[in-house]
């Protein structure tokens, strides 16, 4: 029997009008995704150079939205791009001249990081880590791969794109194929879907749709447990008849019970949980002005604040707050939310919530609040 070659395998839906659809759409999620994944990233390591805001307070809830709602619509996008394409990636000579060589390398690089990111991402948003490295320097590093290759891919096939682009879409059906239209439009339906699918999560009136959305809503007094009081140990330490929340600033040191935290002034902001892995869940919080707070201890000559959890060992049980969220009007040390006392989940005895910031820096069960020099 005589082998078919490749190229007889490849129908006018592999060809280059529906993969350069695809290819772009895949192109603008990956973009997307990059953008906000770098802020997220510098907001939690933030270079001398960077400074987030804190108002409007719902930006991060939607960069951190975009991130993983862009992420997961590259899915479907990816797969069906690696099907236009993939007869071509098995053609003959596998590298060829230097040049071919090159370029073909760098497809695989693309392809193993695309694959690579949104696969710990999206297994990240299940908070599922069946890997043995650690997540987020992993995927912040994959992230300059990939896009590095997307780059060089982009500039070599940018000719083919170009004129791929300005041809119509193929409406025959090819026997065992389809059309082209058929691709571009099955990409396009099956991004929406994974995009809805996990949109809920943070878009309230999408909930109902959100079959991918591990936590959307449910959760004590309305808002999602990242990590239960159990989970952290801290069941007893936060029950303890004995809490203390010690506060340091200006040299000065103080101690404060339940108690007299309630007997400060207090205020009501309307804040977002927004967690990183893309979930977020608005809520109304009770609680001393940190500014106020540490104005009762000492005088608050400006700096960044570390706030330490009763949660012992993990790397969220502390956190640095940034000297423009440290004397913002809306950052407070809470003590209820929705209208309750904090749950034990949610941080009781209190815990920070800031404008603007990413869930896994909200600490909760806080242990102690220092101005540091
Ligand atoms: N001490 C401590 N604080 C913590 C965490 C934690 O594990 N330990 N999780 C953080 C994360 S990742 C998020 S998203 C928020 C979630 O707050 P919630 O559980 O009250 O919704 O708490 C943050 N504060
Ligand atoms: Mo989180």
């Amino acid at each position: 029997m005589i082998p078919t070659p490749i190229e007889s395998r490849t129908s006018p839906a592999r060809g280059p009008r529906a993969a350069a659809r695809v290819g772009a759409a895949l192109g603008a999620a990956i973009a997307v995704c990059f953008v906000t994944g770098l802020l997220s990233h510098w907001i939690q390591h933030p270079p001398t150079w960077f400074a987030w805001p804190t108002h409007p307070v719902w930006l991060y809830r939607v960069t951190q939205g975009a991130h993983v709602i862009s992420g997961t619509m590259a899915i479907p996008l990816l797969i069906v791009k690696l099907w236009t394409v993939y007869p071509r990636l098995f053609t003959r000579p596998l590298l060829g001249d230097p040049l071919r060589a090159l370029e073909r390398a760098s497809i695989a690089i693309l392809v193993g990081a695309t694959i690579f990111q949104l696969t710990t991402g999206l297994l990240n948003t299940a908070k599922y880590y069946p890997w043995k490295f650690f997540f987020t320097t992993t995927h912040y590093a994959m992230a300059y791969v990939a896009i590095g290759a997307l780059a060089v891919h982009l500039a070599v096939k940018l000719p083919i794109v170009r004129t791929a682009l300005s041809q119509p879409l193929n409406d025959e059906p090819t026997p065992g194929v389809g059309s082209s239209r058929r691709v571009v439009l099955a990409a396009g339906l099956g991004a929406i879907v994974a995009g809805l699918a996990v949109a809920g999560q943070t878009v309230p009136f999408l909930r109902w749709v959100a079959v991918l959305a591990p936590r959307s809503g449910e959760g004590p007094q309305g808002v999602p447990v990242n990590r239960t009081a159990e989970e952290a140990g801290v069941v007893d330490s936060a029950r303890d008849e004995g809490y203390r929340l010690v506060v340091g600033c200006g040299g000065m040191r103080r101690e404060f019970s339940r108690a007299e935290l309630a007997g400060l002034r207090q205020y009501e902001v309307e804040l977002p949980i927004a967690c990183v892995e893309g979930w977020s869940a608005s809520a109304r919080w009770v609680g001393v002005r940190l500014r106020e707070l540490l104005g009762a201890v000492g005088e608050y000559r400006g700096g960044d604040v570390r706030f330490v959890s009763l949660e012992r060992g993990g790397i969220y049980g502390n956190s640095v707050l940034p000297q423009r969220h440290v004397v913002d009007d809306a950052t407070l040390i809470a003590l209820r939310v929705n209208g309750e006392e904090l749950d034990l989940d949610h941080g009781y005895p209190c815990r920070l919530i800031a404008p603007n910031r990413p869930g896994v820096l909200q600490t909760k069960w806080l242990a102690s609040i220092e101005v540091m020099s």
